[in-house]
């Protein structure tokens, strides 16, 4: 028997194979040279151009090189490496991936509901206003726990949406100070770590995918991991993704302009439960660094750590495993509701986002709610919307990911051309998401959330200048560069309001036609101060800080107090432990001016550059240089 017949004898056939029943010379010539080469490869081949798995059609564009023996198994090769990594990579491996593609693919085309069997009933969770005595009680209480935290930065999307062709967390926050949204969330993490771990270190993980993979270890890189130790940093990979479907057949797709390679697309962020299991990241974890939470969050959300505290203290009073970040959703806003769901058979309980297209339809198949999806006396849905921002108890956590491997469930979304649910507008994929955790959660193990106003806590920067116009033109968040940082600045003149500083607002002003509230821009490093809590030690008299509308102001120095201060211009304090009283600061201050067009991308997408008129400046970055540009000093009077 010769090799080929040998690896299609009985013992060889894998258990759902079935004999294609017209092997092309292309296919034939395939598995022999598999067979020599490769047998694992050999194998894949075999169980995907069975009938069960229907992908012969791989194998279709090799008929025209068929006679070219270079050619064919340079190609060959190729393809199959790329199989086996999609293999490799995916829970279960190929076979499983398109068995899970056919059931999803004919379920969306039936129609069906996803959450029949399910009755929605309003959440349990925590709903916050800033300022507020249970703010303060229930941040202090978090605030204890704030040096047990492990940080999980989910980091694989492209960006599409935004239309930038680098790393997203390697942009601008704030151009202010010029940090990008990595070096923000790594000094987040060492301040953190330097005020409340004792001594301990608080890891970061980072989950990239093949597109942002090599940017995201070339940022970290040039910047020496921006001050964390290799010990306290790993990052998971997502990998190649999953191939792309092209039919309710769950047929792979190939690359438009190359047929010899598959067409792969994201599988989401659920990828990152199970990375974090099968990379050993949470039993490194539980040995090697004391912690109680992790945190689990979004690429460009600049907000993403003003709440943290206030987000640890609901889920210690609650003794929620998981507890989600939202924000209040008006009634059939495009944002994902938490609610929570009962199993009408088994009675499990589940408190989840649910998708807005399918909640209004779920609400108003039920008596209690009948009506769908409705603002409630508080003006607002009594389903919160869902920003992504997750905590988890690192116990309750743990014990999930050992029983289940951190696996989330599929789903589909497939954008058909016609009626009948044929045709697809373009190629689909399986898709999971990180808030579908409580999918795999059982009775006893807790889900809930915080909600708080997005102006402190959300304001991501996902999209492109003129996608952020119409949305603004429907009264959306713009979600743009200019937005984001504008509601930087914005989060921290609440924050300061808060605590009973005057600060003004500048008048709004328009950038590429994206509105924002352009000042004064306020920057706290998280080592100055890390959350509201923290504020009232660094303007101890808040009632005598004045800070006019077009005035910056920038605090960088470890322990700076500022006792009282009327400022109008720009004022930056670098310098440790610096203590300022009766300090009023007037100079020409900086300016952001608007740029039609520029060089520099990060700047074209944002809108404007900053003019340096003048400032005044006390320290450079924690040294004790005092006022070392005496350029700008004009103006400037000291008390
Ligand atoms: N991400 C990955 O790391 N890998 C992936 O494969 C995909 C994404 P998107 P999405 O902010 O309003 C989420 O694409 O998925 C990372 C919530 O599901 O920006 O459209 C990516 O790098 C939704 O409920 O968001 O929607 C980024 O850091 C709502 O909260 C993060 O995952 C929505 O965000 C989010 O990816 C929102």
């Amino acid at each position: 028997m010769n090799n080929f017949l040998k690896a299609l004898s009985p013992k060889n056939k894998s258990k759902n194979e079935e004999k294609p029943k017209e092997m092309s010379k292309a296919l034939k010539k395939a598995l022999i040279l598999l067979q020599e080469s490769s047998p694992e490869q050999h194998f894949l081949l075999k169980d995907l151009v069975s009938a069960d798995l229907g992908q012969s059609h791989l194998l279709d564009p090799f008929e025209a090189i068929v006679d070219d023996d270079d050619k064919f198994s340079t190609k060959l090769k190729a393809m199959m490496s790329q199989l086996e990594e999609l293999d490799g990579a995916y829970p279960g491996g190929l076979k499983e991936y398109v068995h899970k593609a056919k059931k999803l693919l004919a379920n969306s085309k039936a129609g069906l509901n996803p959450l029949a069997g399910w009755a929605p009933s309003v959440p349990a969770g925590e709903k916050f206003e800033l300022g507020t005595e249970e703010y303060k009680s229930t941040e202090a209480l978090g605030m204890e726990t704030l040096g047990k935290v492990g940080f999980v930065l989910v980091a694989g999307g492209l960006g599409e949406r935004l239309g930038y062709n680098g790393t997203k967390i390697g942009l601008p926050i704030e151009t202010t100070t010029n940090s990008t949204y990595l070096q923000y969330y790594v000094d987040y993490i060492k301040a953190v770590q330097s005020k409340y771990a004792k001594g301990g270190l608080l890891p970061l993980c980072i989950m990239v995918s093949n597109d942002t993979k090599k940017p995201t270890i070339r940022l970290l890189a040039e910047n020496n991991n921006f001050g964390l130790v290799p010990e306290q940093l790993f990052i998971v990979e997502q990998g190649a993704g999953v191939p792309a479907l092209s039919d309710n057949n769950a047929k792979f797709a190939t690359d438009s302009d190359d047929p010899f390679t598959l067409s792969t697309k994201p599988h989401g962020h659920g990828d990152i439960h199970s990375l974090l299991y099968k990379e050993g990241v949470i039993s490194k974890w539980n040995e090697k660094f004391d912690l109680d939470y992790m945190v689990l969050f979004q690429d460009t959300n600049g907000l993403a750590f003003h709440t943290l505290p206030l987000m640890l203290g609901v889920s210690k009073k609650n003794g929620f495993v998981m507890n989600s970040l939202a924000v209040p959703r008006k009634a059939k806003q495009a944002v994902g509701g938490i609610a929570k769901l009962t199993n009408t058979s088994s009675g499990a309980v589940r408190t989840i986002n649910v998708e807005y297209n399918q909640l209004d339809p779920l609400l108003r198949s039920t008596k209690k709610f009948q009506k769908g999806d409705v603002n409630d006396a508080s003006g607002f849905s009594p389903f919160p919307g869902n920003i992504n921002q997750l905590v988890f108890q690192m116990e309750g956590y743990s014990k999930v990911l050992e029983r289940t491997k951190g696996i989330m469930p599929d789903f589909v979304n497939p954008k058909y051309k016609d009626e009948s649910k044929t045709v697809f507008k373009k190629p689909t994929r399986l898709e999971c998401m990180m808030q579908d955790f409580p999918t795999v959660m059982e009775g006893g193990e807790t889900a809930g959330f915080t909600q708080i106003g997005p102006e402190l806590c959300f304001s991501p920067v996902k999209n492109s200048v003129p996608d952020g116009v119409n949305l603004q033109a429907k009264g959306t968040p713009a979600g743009t560069a200019a937005t984001g940082e504008a509601d930087q600045y914005a989060a921290t003149r609440i924050m300061l309001r808060s605590i009973g500083c005057t600060v003004e607002d500048a008048e709004e002003v328009s950038f590429n036609g994206i509105k924002v509230i352009p000042g004064p821009s306020i920057v706290i490093k998280a080592k100055v101060a890390c959350c509201p809590g923290e504020l009232k030690s660094v303007f101890p008299s808040p009632e005598k800080i004045k800070i006019s509308s077009r005035s910056t102001l920038v605090i960088g120095g470890t322990g700076v107090t500022i006792e009282s201060l009327d400022l109008d211009g720009t004022l930056v304090v670098n310098k440790t432990g610096k203590k300022i009283a009766n300090m009023k600061v007037k100079n020409d201050g900086w300016v952001k001016v608007p740029v039609k067009d520029h060089d520099d991308e990060k700047i074209r997408m944002r809108g404007f550059v900053i003019e340096k008129k003048g400032g005044s400046y006390i320290g450079t970055d924690d040294s004790d240089d005092c006022f070392t540009d005496t350029d700008c000093m004009s103006g400037c009077i000291i008390a």
